[in-house]
């Protein structure tokens, strides 16, 4: 375990962090602390992480056109740096430890600067060891001036969280024998046409660090408008947003626009994010806003207040098991701006491969390391990446640096939307393009951040 995480967090040189510094003529950057908090779960104190401002800010909140001028300060014990998930910034200010640049060591700070080309909801997380299971993350919302006008823009960050520390955890997984092995006399055959779903079992979900014991409670206007912005800040926990007696237009996916599609329910996988705008109805009620654990009865959320509603408790179980994430609603998402028409000038197959058997997880059977080179493009290509899920869990793809358009899904074609992470079910392919148009090296991997620590991991380089 330790030798995994020297090559993806990197050793680092007192002082290095400050090549990762751009030039930053003008305004003062926003000062980013990353910091130890402690948090209340279930009853009991827990000492996590954050990221905020100065004065309290969890993340950062701006506006498309300013540049994004940030100092991230390291004010936790250990090395750390933060990804921008979402962003396409200069490669060597990606945030990924070994890859774009040096770790920040603690007590260190480091300058990012570049320009913020779009809006949307983004979300930013360390990409160093274990720490987003830390809570190590934070909203990055941008806005664009497209929103609801006298619109609320309410922000819920879903997150997973264990009193069980993240090394341990790991080791438990690499330890654990599958269930199938357990079960004598059982046909395999039974047990693996069956997704294997949340490998952790996890001590509590959150949404905005609280559980539905003591949610947040967000005020609202009877009959008024909002956006919400959900982030899906989960460690390896994937969701079905439940809006209850709300009905609401999913308008973003990933932070990119979409045409809007009507419902009540809606699924999230790790990493993505969903833009929901609504109306609350003129009756002044509690209406909550809930994610429900994918396979299961668990549960977290927050409450809209409106008007002298009353906050009654809800239950932390659903009434009944939710059903695996599929790509039914992926299938019907269009992007009111598509790439190009334009066939690809170079295509790579990934395979993901790997079994929860000595949890063993890899890209085309190949566990990462620096060594492994890179997926080779070149500027100014339209790259293709079919991605063929061989395992028999879900996998959140998510490519550094660029937007893909989903393009197939198992070989049928369509406009898909545009997005930053795509969900993959067992036995299923999914055709991502994008244009290699932001020249570096970049991180391609699986969102489940265990996953990623075993290896499914890999990058593309060009100049
Ligand atoms: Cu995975």
């Amino acid at each position: 375990m330790l030798s995994r995480r020297s090559f993806l967090s990197g050793t680092l040189a007192i002082g290095a962090a400050s090549q990762v510094r751009a030039q930053t003529g003008g305004a003062a950057p926003v000062v980013l602390r990353l910091e130890r908090r402690d948090i209340e779960v279930n009853g009991k104190s827990a000492s996590v992480f954050c990221i905020r401002q100065p004065d309290g800010t969890f993340g950062i909140t701006t506006d498309v056109g300013k540049p994004f001028r940030v100092r991230v300060e390291n004010h936790i014990e250990e090395p750390s740096l933060i990804h921008w998930h979402g962003l396409t910034p200069p490669w060597r200010q990606d945030g990924v430890p070994d890859v774009s640049g040096p770790a920040i060591p603690p007590g260190g700070s480091a300058d990012f600067d570049f320009p913020l080309s779009r809006g949307g909801t983004y979300w930013m997380h360390s990409h160093y060891g274990f720490q987003e299971q830390l809570l190590l993350s934070a909203p990055l919302i941008i806005r664009d001036g497209g929103e609801m006008s006298g619109g609320q823009d309410i922000v819920i960050e879903l997150a997973d969280f264990s009193f069980t520390l993240p090394e341990m955890i790991y080791a438990d997984l690499q330890a654990r024998q599958p269930a199938a092995m357990n079960i004598p006399g059982m046909a395999m055959a039974a047990i693996k046409s069956k997704p294997d779903l949340n490998d952790v079992q996890y001590d509590a979900f959150l949404a905005n660090s609280r559980t539905l014991a003591d949610p947040e409670v967000v005020k609202v206007e009877p009959g008024g408008r909002m956006r919400l912005r959900i982030i899906n800040a989960s460690s390896m926990s994937a969701y079905h947003i439940d809006l209850g007696r709300l009905k609401g237009n999913l308008v973003a996916v990933d932070g990119i626009p979409v045409r809007p599609v009507r419902g009540r329910n809606f699924p999230i996988t790790v990493a993505q994010r969903l833009d929901i705008e609504l109306t609350i109805p003129k009756i002044a009620a509690a209406y909550p806003v809930l994610a429900v654990l994918e396979g299961e009865r668990r549960r977290t959320g927050i409450v809209l207040l409106a008007g002298k509603g009353q906050v009654t408790r809800i239950p932390s179980m659903a009434d009944a098991a939710s059903p695996p994430l599929t790509l039914d609603l992926e299938r019907s998402l269009s992007t009111a701006a598509p790439l190009a028409d334009r066939k690809a000038d170079r295509t790579h197959v990934v395979n993901l491969t790997g079994s929860m058997q000595g949890y063993q997880w890899s890209l085309n059977n190949v566990a990462w390391n620096k060594d492994v080179p890179p997926l080779k493009v070149s500027e100014g290509e339209r790259v293709e990446l079919v991605i063929t899920n061989q395992t028999m869990m879900p996998h959140p793809m998510h490519l550094h640096g660029h937007s893909f358009q989903v393009v197939a899904i198992n070989r049928n074609r369509f406009a898909g939307a545009l997005r930053d992470t795509v969900l993959v079910p067992p036995k299923t392919t999914v055709t991502v393009a994008f244009d290699a148009d932001n020249p570096g090296w970049w991180a391609f991997h699986c969102h489940l951040l265990y996953h990623q620590h075993a290896g499914m991991f890999q990058t593309v380089r060009y100049d």
